[in-house]
């Protein structure tokens, strides 16, 4: 769940952030083109050029082996015995990321850092003798990497007494200040928004609800102490306003994305979601009023935090290659989650699959092989070549360019690569100093006799990765540029995709049989329950509209040793159905239950994931109940369960 802000002075923000470093152009050039467009600020163009960093969760969730903390968690279950930044960061920086996030607080509100706002804190865990700092460790790992750093520090605190009043958001933005001013300069802030709801809340464990839109003064009181501490800092949420979240936890930005985007609703802030407008957060908007980028964050595991049934579900190097084409190569940045075991390491498998991305990216772009090519472009702005010409595509350098003369906006360029390489990911920049100018580009390959198209893609800007369906040999492409004003293109590259070889630690996992299960009795009425167990994670079983709490009994076959389970909710991105709060009870015979465990899906919505339960210790049963307490996604939408897979393990 991410943060949505109101915003009557909004608009000031951005005002700010133009002021705080906004360039135009080169400024080295005569005749260059005017903007067009909101162009980034100089810590925009910083955060663009990063491409990729990650995002650390390490707090007492960790040691719970839960998604989100309830705050209750005693200050020193925290002990990790051999953490090492140094591990992490170095884990990192080999596969190319280039920053470093530290979640220097979570929702559970445990800070990492011997702040003064809280005891709730790092200085009150066994680890270093209650002497450590880990932010500090981190950021100083980061900067022994060449890496640079930034700090998520979560509004949502689910420890904090004053949780809700003006005392909790005062001494928030304190937190702020605190991390602002003894760890260096960052390059990002980063602003979830997963606010308010149940929590230990010094004690009172009840629910508190805030309204996210007012409660923060984000751009009254908050924001404006980042612009002033943190002048190379971008500011991240929902919705800015300098990066905004591309609207799922998934890695992905869409075909289209745009970096220019308009957070506010034209009628002042009532359209879209709540007081902004969240339409066009996924693609951006062509018109944007704003340069606000997305950013795209997922984790390597299924989970932000660890979890040792996660194990085995670390990403493959492809799929983080995927990730990484579509969230860098959509004009976007990828921010990949690392989650340390409780000791204080990554696992090897972590490693392992950090390390093959890395060799399949530096492998996959280690030779452009554009290289050598001769150019002929239907126009050169001045007929500049030296300056404005596209020998500037192939020199590596984001802000030299092709530029064509004002009213020159559809021209041409005829590509004669060296040899026929083969090849099946295109690369496109624009020096988006200038703006994103660029409509469409469109590429054709010369073959029998003629043009054929190849590929096209809108939404150029910082990055854009074009991956073919199969690779293709060429000798001769042709671009087709489209654009409102003059094009400043960059950068044009052609790479193969490399093979690489990955390598896991296997452990076993006893997934039950379920073709001796039957649903004796469900509270719920509609939809195919079949679908909860049909092996197939894209149907699910969707009921119709229930009270809740609602009991759904499964009978094993046989009474058996029950170590856990496991919750898929839909896979199809719906909102309704997702349970959020749960009992699972168990039986011998199906009359005389017992609790076996009970608790949260945390972050079911933003991240709906399979939800994996280990029980505290193994219980024999026949009988399982599984009740439904509380849902998340939909606000206002119909009350029904959806089940993509139920899963029980044994020993
Ligand atoms: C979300 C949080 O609720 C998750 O726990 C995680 O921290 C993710 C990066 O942001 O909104």
């Amino acid at each position: 769940m991410h943060i949505g802000v109101k915003s009557a002075s909004f608009a000031l923000l951005f005002i700010q952030a133009a002021l705080l470093g906004c360039t135009t152009g080169t400024g080295h050039l005569d005749n260059e083109p005017a903007p067009y467009g909101p162009t980034p600020s100089a810590a925009q163009l910083n955060w663009h050029e990063l491409e990729m960093y990650c995002l650390i969760h390490f707090t007492p969730t960790t040691f719970q082996n839960k998604e989100w903390g309830f705050g209750d968690a005693p200050a020193n279950l925290f002990n990790p015995v051999n953490f090492d930044a140094d591990q992490i960061a170095a884990a990192a920086k080999s596969a190319g990321f280039n920053g470093l996030v530290s979640v220097a607080k979570h929702h559970d509100g445990y800070c990492l850092w011997p702040t003064t706002t809280t005891d709730y804190n790092i200085s009150n865990s066994p680890w270093r003798g209650g002497e450590g700092d880990m932010v500090k460790e981190f950021e100083e790992a980061t900067r022994k990497q060449g890496m640079q750093f930034g700090v998520y520090v979560s509004a949502w605190d689910r420890n904090y007494p004053d949780y809700g009043s003006e005392v909790y958001a005062d001494a928030y933005r304190e937190q702020l200040r605190e991390l602002y001013s003894g760890y260096g300069a960052l390059f990002i802030s980063w602003h979830d928004g997963a606010n308010g709801g149940d929590g230990y809340y010094g004690g009172a464990n009840e629910t508190r609800k805030i309204d996210r839109t007012t409660y923060y003064e984000w751009e009254g009181k908050t924001w404006p102490i980042t612009r002033q501490m943190q002048p190379t800092a971008v500011i991240f949420s929902d919705i800015g306003p300098d990066v905004r979240w591309v609207g799922n936890e998934s890695g992905v930005a869409p075909e289209t994305s745009w970096s220019t985007f308009t957070p506010v609703g034209p009628d002042g802030g009532k359209a879209g979601v709540g007081h902004v407008d969240l339409r066009f957060q996924e693609s951006g908007q062509r018109d944007g009023n704003f340069w606000i980028p997305a950013e795209c964050d997922v984790p390597l595991r299924p989970g932000w935090f660890y979890h040792p049934e996660q194990d085995q579900q670390v990403k493959t190097p492809d799929e983080l290659f995927n990730l990484y084409l579509q969230s860098v190569g959509r004009g976007g940045a990828f921010n990949l989650g690392l989650a340390p075991m409780p000791e204080g390491i990554l696992h090897p498998n972590d490693v392992a699959a950090l390390k093959g991305f890395s060799n399949k990216v530096k492998q996959t772009f280690a030779t452009n092989l554009a290289e050598g090519a001769g150019f002929a472009a239907s126009n050169i702005r001045d007929g500049q070549s030296r300056h404005f010409g596209p020998e500037n595509l192939l020199d590596d350098d984001r802000y030299s360019y092709w530029a064509t003369d004002d009213g020159v906006t559809s021209p041409e360029l005829v590509i004669d690569l060296k040899g026929e390489p083969t090849f099946d990911i295109i690369r496109l920049r624009e020096n988006i100093k200038l703006g994103q100018r660029l409509d469409s580009v469109w590429v054709d390959v010369w073959a029998e006799e003629t043009w054929q198209p190849l590929a096209s893609a809108t939404s150029i800007g910082s990055s854009r990765l074009i991956q073919l369906d199969e690779p293709i040999r060429a000798s001769r492409l042709r671009l087709r540029l489209f654009a409102p004003v003059a094009v400043a293109l960059s950068d044009f590259g052609l790479f193969k995709e490399a093979e690489v070889v990955h390598e896991t630690v296997q452990a076993e996992r006893n997934v039950l049989d379920r073709s001796a299960w039957t649903l004796v009795s469900s509270g719920v009425q509609g939809g195919d329950p079949a679908r909860a167990m049909d092996g197939d994670e894209t149907t699910f079983w969707l009921t119709d509209e229930t009270d809740l709490p609602a009991e759904i009994i499964i009978d094993l076959g046989a009474t058996q040793a029950v170590t856990g389970f496991s919750y898929l909710p839909r896979q199809d991105g719906g909102k309704e159905g997702l349970v959020s709060r749960y009992v699972l009870a168990y039986s011998t015979d199906g009359s005389d239950w017992q609790q076996a465990s009970e608790g949260e899906f945390s972050n079911i919505a933003a991240n709906p994931i399979a939800q994996e339960i280990r029980l505290d210790q193994p219980v024999l049963a026949r009988y399982l109940r599984l009740t439904a307490v509380a849902l998340a996604g939909a606000d206002g939408g119909p009350s029904v369960i959806s089940i993509a897979e139920f899963d029980v393990f044994g020993n």
